[in-house]
């Protein structure tokens, strides 16, 4: 059953695409897609194994074609993590904080364009991949903000080890200006940064540029330095620095926390993000 939170979200997005549906950028097609689309849109959340993801997060977990708040997103069992943010970048009405894949038509929102594009990086189907968007419709956009936290702390089986922060990134409208996405890991309440330069694919020379809706996005696999981490149990925060409200649309994707075991590796200090 619906809460009336639920039913206004709805209705504020439906309101979204409703309007958008009127927009030139809706209607046209989808370009042709890489073959091969087995990888699952799913949440897994498994125990580490050396190099292998403690944690992944592709945001497709009992979603279907209809857009849904970050705020309402449950990820997968056993762990069923769920995000929060900072109002604005949960603020429907900005386009802001909203889960969807290409198939739902996020309109004006303009965020289905980004999930389409991250499935192809990520190598599920283009078509029916979800990602969580923003599409910063109005300002004033807070400096260094929070797009999406962890609730629920991930359990750890070993301790004293380095561990990285992976995400897909796509940005739209990179005419004007692109994200700046600060990565951190977080143990209890303390924010360990693991990022040298924000990630923006608008100018990263090494992101690949999709076309879809015959608009370019560009995006790209980041990881960010590795982190000492002596917890028992980790999160993560996405903080964006961009404060235009022009531009600023993106999508992220296929979250992971992965552990390194070579300690030739550690503390080269060295972000792999632009
Ligand atoms: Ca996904
Ligand atoms: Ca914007």
């Amino acid at each position: 059953m619906l809460s009336h939170r639920t039913v206004r979200r709805t209705a504020a997005l439906t309101a979204c695409i409703l309007a958008a549906l009127s927009s030139p950028a809706a209607a046209s097609g989808l370009l042709p897609t890489p073959e091969g689309s087995a990888r699952s849109d799913k949440t897994t959340a498994t125990l580490a194994e050396p190099r292998a993801a403690i944690f992944t997060e592709s945001f497709g977990q009992n979603l279907g074609n209809t857009p849904t708040p970050l705020t309402d997103y449950v990820a997968a069992p056993p762990l069923n993590e769920t995000y929060t943010a900072d109002p604005y970048w949960l603020d429907l009405a900005n386009c802001n904080g909203i889960i969807i894949n290409y198939a739902a038509d996020s309109g004006q929102c303009g965020g289905r364009r980004s999930a389409n594009a991250l499935g192809q990086i990520g190598g599920a189907n283009p078509t029916t991949n979800h990602a969580l968007t923003s599409g910063t419709n109005s300002g004033p956009v807070p400096a260094d903000g929070t797009v999406i936290e962890t609730q629920i702390p991930i359990p750890l089986t070993s301790t004293n080890r380095y561990l990285e922060l992976q995400v897909d990134v796509a940005a739209t409208a990179c005419n004007t200006v692109g994200p700046e996405l600060k990565l951190y890991l977080l143990d209890g309440t303390q924010e360990i940064p693991a990022f040298t330069t924000p990630i923006n694919p608008c100018t990263d020379p090494k992101a690949r540029i999709f076309v879809v809706d015959m608009q370019p996005v560009s995006a790209r696999t980041y990881t960010s330095l590795p982190v000492f981490f002596t917890g028992s149990s980790v999160g993560f925060r996405i903080r964006n620095g961009q404060t235009a409200a022009q531009g600023n649309d993106f999508g992220i994707d296929n979250i992971r926390i992965v552990a390194k075991t070579n300690n030739k590796e550690k503390g080269k200090g060295t972000s792999k993000a632009p």
